[in-house]
This record gives C-alpha cells, structure tokens and sequence, in this order.
C-alpha cells in the first residue's frame, strides 16, 4: 500500500473535516475518522489539511505515534497511511512570521557568546528570552503552584559543608562507576520528553555531548527523535540508559524493553510517579491561545480528551495506570537489563524495592512536575539512608543497590552534597534541554564544562581527592528536614544588596 504515489496536487484537495488528508514524513494519512479523538484538538489538524505537516507533527510527537503510542482502538486504520506522496508536487505550507515571532528570532540573533555564559542559571535565563512561547511553557511548567519546582533548589540550601583542610588536593578526580559503567561525573542526563520543541536536533544533542564528556544518558520513551536514532548516534562503548513509561498494552511495552536490550541498553528506568499528569498550568495556559475555547468545551461537555490539559497531558493518554508492585516479576521476566524504579518518594518504597530484587530507585519527584508538595528527592535521598540502611544493614552508596536523586540541581556543589548523603549519582535534567535551546550541541558541552570546573574546584575546597572520601560528616544536614517558613528578611539590608546580573543579550 505504501508504494502507492499520491500527488500534493490530489492531497490538497482533501482539506476539510468531511475529507481530511496530511502528509507526515512524505507518508500520507487519512485521519478523517480521527480528528475528533486527537488529544490535541481537531484544530491543529485541520489547519494542516490537505498539507504536509511534519515541521508541526516533529517536535511534539514521538516518531512512531501515529503507529504505536496511540491507545490500540486508536490504531490503524484509523489513521492510516494511503501511501507516499510525490515529493516534488507538494506546496509549501506558508507560515506566517508574526511580529511576536520575528521579535523572538532578533533576541536569537542577539544571545550572549557561550563565553559570557557561567552558569547553568544562565542558560536558563537566556533559553526564556529565545526560546518559543510554547517549548518554554512545556519545559519550565510544574505542577499546581510550582511549590515542589522550587523546592527541589531550595533544598540544597539547607545542606551546608564541613570541609576538611590541609589534605593535598593537587590531585582531584570526581569520575565513578554507575551501575557499573564507567562515568566522567557522579551526575547523568536524566530523561526529558520533546527534545526537539527546544531544537531541531532535539535529544541527539545530548547523545553528542555525554559521548564527548563521557557521561550517560538516559534515553525517554518520549522522545521526538526516534530511539534508533539515538541508538545509532552513540560512539562505540557509549553507555546509555533507557527510561519507560508503561503502555496499557503491555505487548508494545515488552517489545520496547527487549529491543532496547538489544540494542545494548544498559538499565531500565521504569517511572513509577505519573499514573495521571500533573496539572501544569503554565502549559496549560499556552494551550488555551492556541485552542477555540468553545470547541473545548463542548467537547468537555461530550466527556471527550480534555485539551485543556497541554502539550503532555495530550500526549501521554497510553500510560498505564493500574501500574503495581505485582507487574515488577513480569519486567524481570522479559529482560536482564538492571531495573530501576524512578520517583520514589520515602524509604517504604525505596525499602520494598530494594526486597523486590530491583538495583536502585530515583528518589524524585518527576522535577516538580507531578505530585505538587512531594519532597525534594535530597531530602528522602537522607530518610532513605538511614531508613532503609538500618534496616538491611546497608551502606551508601554500595554496589548491590543504588541510590539517584534528581531535581533542582543547578551546580556541581549540589551534586557533591547527594554525594556526600549516599547518592551513586545525580539527574540532571531541565538545564541541559536550556543549554541546547538556546545553544544546540555546543551549548550542552559548555554547559558541562562549566559543571567539570565547578567539580574540581569544589572538590579542593572541600578537601576530597575522590568520592569515596565526600563522607555523610563532610555536610551539616540537621536542617533538611525542616521547611521553616523564614521570617520576614532585613529588607533595608537586603536593599543595599546589589543583585547579581545574569549573561544578557547584546545591546540592539
Ligand atoms: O514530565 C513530562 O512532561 C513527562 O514526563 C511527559 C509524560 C507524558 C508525555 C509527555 C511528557
């Protein structure tokens, strides 16, 4: 069927909702029968019509999603491909450059050199100014009042040091062994979906610059760039990781698992903290300017996807939910890959998995993104410690069975804290799809430069020539636990204070 040659003259014609034809990666597909079930809205199918759709489709559908995220009653032939169309014949779709937008490409034009960029803060800064509306919602946005977001930084501030001095720190080295494999950093790039909102190239900048600095990725299931692809873009003996989210057919979960290890995965991340999405409302709030909000209600009012809910929310309706501690035997049935369960939330959890077999858990609260007023994942990374180790007399970190903290981690020096309560190594996520928004490839490898300098000097500040000698008495945690309202700050002090300025677009 796919050999069949359709011109773009004889797509265009199929541009209403009565007949409705796209071209996506030069496959044309009837999605007539379709359009109503979109989880993003009719709307946005409809004013691809009869055109091809793909720069639209790319960024916020993984590759294979007509295919295969879609729940199986939405599958084929419901949205089938009648074959290929004829390359030469198809029309530009003409996309109008609105003020906002050619605004937004003379702040691209006008981004401070890599040079002038010193932290991770900064890119952040400046992926805010350039990057579009609608990417940066659906990257920045958390859950209801962004409380958790917050405090995943802010709980680094009540971990303070106790350095050791006069030991000779001429020699430093911060690499590491996660879950075996070697790495250049206790820290990898934990997954984030729809690389390519951010950038063209999406997650393969990524893949690119953990190669050269010789750190792990971890590979989404939602990923815009296909997983092959990034399988294929890793050097020889990169390791990468794999996180999932379990589709309610489980045949395409076991499928996914099983070529991944075959493809040379090394460990599974199974995300045990979305049964549902959270609300986050900064993406929702993009979401309605580009809805008609009577269609959304009406369709609300018919018991049809919510569009409300954003970018995420509609993508992500294959997730199971009835996922259960009972479906753990299953994942270690269909494959050897160590398992490990991402988002645990208190040492119980962490506990019964550590008796389930499994070879770690990510204490984390999805950065921010799920459950709003969950714990940071550095606080539980303490509780789980002392819970969790007291009662199976183990260590951290050891070998058998591996602790990951992720959120909120903007520099070196909070990475070394995890470190230094018993975390194997840190997730970072948020910052570096900053880096590669606002800078493609080179901004990701800048963005880890600066962390390397940030190792090296913290190590000798704080007397540790490796890991192993950043102790649990190297930091004064006692505070952790205690989310102290502050009292109200010395503001006639406070104003004297000059901020500190961020990197900044260069004059117009
Ligand atoms: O945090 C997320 O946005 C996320 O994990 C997700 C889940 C489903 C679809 C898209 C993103």
């Amino acid at each position: 069927m796919s050999k069949v040659m359709i011109s773009g003259k004889e797509v265009a014609t199929h541009n209403t909702r009565e007949s409705c034809w796209i071209i996506v990666h030069g496959k044309v597909y009837d999605v007539t029968d379709f359009l109503d079930d979109h989880p993003g809205g009719s709307r946005i199918i409809l004013k691809y019509a009869g055109k091809d759709a793909t720069a639209e489709y790319d960024p916020i559908h993984p590759p294979d999603a007509i295919t295969t995220h879609l729940p199986p009653e939405k599958h084929n032939p419901r949205a089938f491909s009648l074959g290929s169309v004829d390359p030469g014949t198809v029309q530009k779709v003409e996309v109008e450059v609105t003020d906002a937008e050619k605004q937004r490409l003379e702040r691209v034009a006008n981004r401070p050199s890599l040079s002038e960029i010193l932290n991770l803060h900064d890119f952040e800064a400046i992926a805010r100014m350039v990057m579009p509306e609608k990417a940066w919602a659906y990257y920045s946005s958390a859950a209801e009042d962004e409380i958790t977001n917050r405090e995943n930084h802010v709980a680094y501030h009540r971990i303070w040091w106790r350095p050791r001095i006069l030991r000779d720190v001429t020699h430093v080295d911060w690499s590491t062994k996660i879950l075996g494999h070697a790495s250049k950093m206790p820290l990898y790039i934990t997954a984030t979906a729809l690389g390519k909102l951010g950038h063209p190239d999406g997650e393969l900048n990524l893949t690119k610059a953990a190669a050269k600095h010789g750190i792990i990725q971890m590979i989404p299931t939602l990923a815009s760039c296909a997983f092959d692809e990034l399988v294929d873009a890793a050097q020889p003996g990169q390791v990468q990781f794999l996180q999932l989210y379990v589709n309610q057919d489980r045949e395409i979960t076991k499928k996914f698992v099983q070529h991944a290890e075959k493809r040379g995965i090394k460990a599974l991340f199974i995300t045990v903290d979305a049964p549902q999405l959270g609300r986050r409302e900064k993406d929702m709030r993009q979401k309605f300017e580009a809805e008609d909000p009577a269609e959304v209600t009406a369709n609300k009012q018919e018991g049809k996807v919510d569009r409300m809910q954003g970018a995420a929310r509609a993508i992500s309706s294959f997730i199971d939910p009835s996922l259960d501690w009972k479906d753990i035997p299953w994942f270690q049935s269909i494959t050897k890959m160590p398992l490990i369960l991402k988002g645990v939330q208190c040492w119980e959890d962490a506990l019964q998995a550590y008796d389930a077999g499994l070879a770690g858990v990510v204490l984390s609260n999805h950065g921010g993104r799920q459950l709003d007023f969950s714990r940071s994942g550095v606080e539980v990374l303490a509780e789980v410690v002392r819970e969790v180790g007291a009662r199976r007399s183990l260590s951290f970190p050891n070998d058998k069975f591996q602790l990951f903290v992720d959120g909120g981690v903007r520099r070196a020096n909070d990475v070394l804290k995890a470190v230094a309560l018993g975390a194997t190594a840190v997730g970072v996520g948020r910052p570096f799809l900053y880096a590669f928004s606002s800078y493609g490839f080179e901004g990701v490898d800048h963005a880890l430069n600066i962390l390397t300098d940030e190792f090296e000097m913290n190590m000798r500040l704080i007397g540790a020539r490796s890991l192993k000698e950043i102790v649990p008495e190297m930091v004064d945690a006692s505070s952790l636990k205690s989310h102290i309202v502050p009292v109200p700050g010395d503001r006639l002090f406070d104003s004297n204070y000059e901020s500190m300025q961020h990197a900044r677009l260069r004059e117009v």
